[in-house]
């Protein structure tokens, strides 16, 4: 279990880059989270270090638009990856952000794993799908969470799980949980899933 490895409390943002020069210079791993606007990225950050509003979240979609560096019990960082797929931004911005999350997931060596959020609810996205198919492509080892599992009941879990599995192609030698920042389902499941990354 994450506690008897890392002081969660000891948690904070350590800086907010645009582009590789800005990146911390150091070899500590890094756990980068990815998804669409809206999915869950910052509230799974909160969640897993048991803050409120460590990681800023918001119902107004495309709020983070720089990758976001937190530093864990200075052993591990998480990077909070600005969503895609939010309709209101124009093409040069969507362009920006494409060359930013490639240049970060392509060359950084810190890099151990994606955690690339999905939606529960919903079937994949073309984006999602494409994330994930740039995962795989790269050889990122890559850790999907469903999230919002508390919007449906669990008897559909199952079903919903399949059909995320199915549009994206998924690998099964990958892991895939189950979450929910309401209810903190998954919480030891995504932990652990990370840890081994490392
Ligand atoms: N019910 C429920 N709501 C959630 C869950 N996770 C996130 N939310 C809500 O969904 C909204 C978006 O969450 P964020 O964590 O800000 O999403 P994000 O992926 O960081 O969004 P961007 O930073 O815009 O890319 C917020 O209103 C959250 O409270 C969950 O597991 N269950
Ligand atoms: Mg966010």
């Amino acid at each position: 279990m994450s506690e008897e490895v890392l002081n969660t409390h000891n948690a904070a943002i350590l800086l907010s880059a645009a582009n590789k020069s800005h990146y911390p210079q150091d070899d500590l791993p890094e756990i980068a989270l990815a998804g669409r606007s809206n999915v869950g990225k910052s509230s799974f950050i909160n969640t897993l270090l048991k803050r409120k509003n460590l990681a800023r979240t918001s119902s107004k979609p495309g709020k983070t638009q720089l990758l976001n560096f937190y530093n864990i019990d200075d052993k591990l960082r998480f990077v909070d990856v600005p969503g895609y797929g939010y309709a209101k931004v124009s093409k040069a911005e969507r362009a920006k952000w494409g060359k930013m999350i490639e240049e970060y997931l392509v060359t950084r060596d810190n890099l151990r794993a994606v955690v690339s959020l999905v939606d529960l609810r919903h079937s994949p996205t073309a984006e999602d799908v494409q994330m994930y198919e740039f995962l795989k492509y790269y050889e990122i080892p890559v850790i999907v969470v469903a999230t919002k599992a508390d919007k449906i009941p669990r008897g559909k879990w199952n079903k919903h799980e399949s059909v995320i599995k199915k549009k994206l192609d998924f690998d099964p030698q990958d892991e895939f949980i189950i979450f929910s920042s309401e209810t903190k389902h998954g919480y030891d499941q995504a932990w652990d899933s990370i840890l081994s990354c490392l």
